[in-house]
């Protein structure tokens, strides 16, 4: 047999389901050819074989590449002079109900151009991925028509196609009611019904459909002819859910199996079994919840009960949720949420991938599934969720090829 690489005398952590914890693997051997795990297991059961490349690394752990699955990274301009009002008092529902927030942003990004996104987002992408970050998801939601809408989504795309990173794209153009059509919801969502999802779904621009379900942007059932279009254009759905307010969006969604429901911190026990049936990730996002400074926790021991997978991501965003750290959030899922450490880099890993559709491609080292590797300096894997605001990442591998070497 001959290997592209073999990485010898390093640990793995494979969030695979093996009886141990973080699926572990002590002194393991990891053998990648195609840009695939063609081999992983114990070293001394690794098979003879020749390797156009070994590498030892000392001892270190190894991970799925890790994956961010919701975020808004693609935007104009930023929201700093807001958060100094907010932290003078005014509250995230007053801002935006007085034309800020979210209009600021869309306002912004309507007047960037493809390069201007593809480059102030590309920045903040190379501080994600520099935490070997190795897929993401990259939402719209700042157009709010076709162009703007189209715009962003390509931005998204053109990101993936120049960076070592998997992006997936979701359309959120049902995420505010853009200024022309204040006082007419129902018309914007005809218009993301019958203009925008199904154009950007012809031209391949978009992955998946979310939409924000609350006070200040659209009902279930606006939303419900959202998600019906996107069902016949044969798009996956997923939902802002529950993040203010308990709006039953949960249920809805999970009446379309969507893919995951994300914040939640409001969501109903019902909602929950809706999740658990409908085999639906609860995506939990930290990021916001600090930002916010919530204090309404996310029901996480019902999603244990009901054996709903958590997720954790950035949300990365410019008004709730402006991080540039995976590992950061991991942290605040720990201290904020009381996850386990093996909770939240399952977060990060296998049940991100599923948010994504991905499951049988990406989030565990296994035979067959993508060589997306991140190495890690660190003596046990709690060490990822441990330490706050430092980077032990060593090294990472992107479908089979080094993005950063071993020093
Ligand atoms: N929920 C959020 O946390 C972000 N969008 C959403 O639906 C906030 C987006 C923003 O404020 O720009
Ligand atoms: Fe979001």
């Amino acid at each position: 047999m001959i290997w592209d690489v073999l990485l010898t005398d390093c640990r793995a952590a494979t969030m695979a389901e093996n009886g141990q914890p973080y699926g572990a693997i002590d002194d393991a051997a990891v053998a990648i050819t195609g840009g695939r795990i063609t081999w992983i297991g114990r070293s001394v059961d690794l098979p003879a074989g020749d390797a156009r490349e070994t590498a030892r690394l000392g001892g270190r752990w190894v991970t799925p590449g890790l994956i961010d699955c919701h975020t808004h990274l693609v935007y104009g301009g930023d929201r700093a002079a807001e958060f100094e009002l907010r932290l003078k008092g005014a509250t995230y529902e007053e801002i935006a109900r007085a034309g800020g927030g979210i209009a600021s942003t869309v306002k912004a990004t309507r007047a960037a151009s493809l390069d201007d996104l593809v480059a102030s987002a590309g920045k903040r992408l190379a501080e994600l991925t520099s935490e070997g970050v190795t897929t993401i998801e990259i939402k719209s939601g700042y157009g709010l028509d076709l162009a703007n809408e189209r715009k962003q989504l390509a931005a998204a795309r053109k990101l993936g196609d120049t960076n070592p990173v998997t992006v997936r794209t979701t359309c959120l153009a049902a995420h505010a009611l853009p200024p022309e059509f204040s006082n007419n919801s129902d018309g914007y969502i005809d218009l993301v019904c019958h203009e925008i999802l199904p154009a950007i779904a012809g031209e391949h621009l978009a992955d998946a459909v979310d939409a924000f379900c609350e006070k200040i942007a659209f009902t279930t059932a606006q939303i419900r002819r959202v998600f019906d279009t996107a069902r016949k254009l044969g798009l996956p759905v997923k939902l802002h859910a529950e993040q203010l307010s308990d709006q039953g969006g949960t249920q809805l969604a999970t009446e379309f199996n969507a893919l995951s429901c994300d914040h939640l911190e409001y969501v109903s026990d019902d909602g929950i079994a809706a999740m658990a049936r409908a085999g639906t990730i609860a995506v939990l996002l930290p990021g916001a919840f600090y930002a916010l400074r919530e204090t309404k926790l996310p029901p996480i021991e019902g999603f244990r009960k009901a054996g709903v997978p958590i997720a954790i991501s950035t949300d990365h965003n410019p008004g709730t949720s402006p991080t540039l750290s995976l590992l950061l959030m991991l942290s605040m899922a720990t201290t904020f949420f009381r996850l386990t450490p093996e909770e939240v880099l399952l977060g990060a890993t296998r049940h991100a991938a599923k948010a994504l559709g991905l499951e049988g491609s990406h989030g565990m080292l296994k035979t067959g599934m993508a060589a997306d590797i991140a190495i890690w300096s660190v003596e046990r894997p709690a060490e990822l969720s441990y330490w706050f605001g430092g980077n032990p990442c060593a090294g990472i591998i992107k479908t089979g090829n080094w993005v950063k070497r071993c020093a």
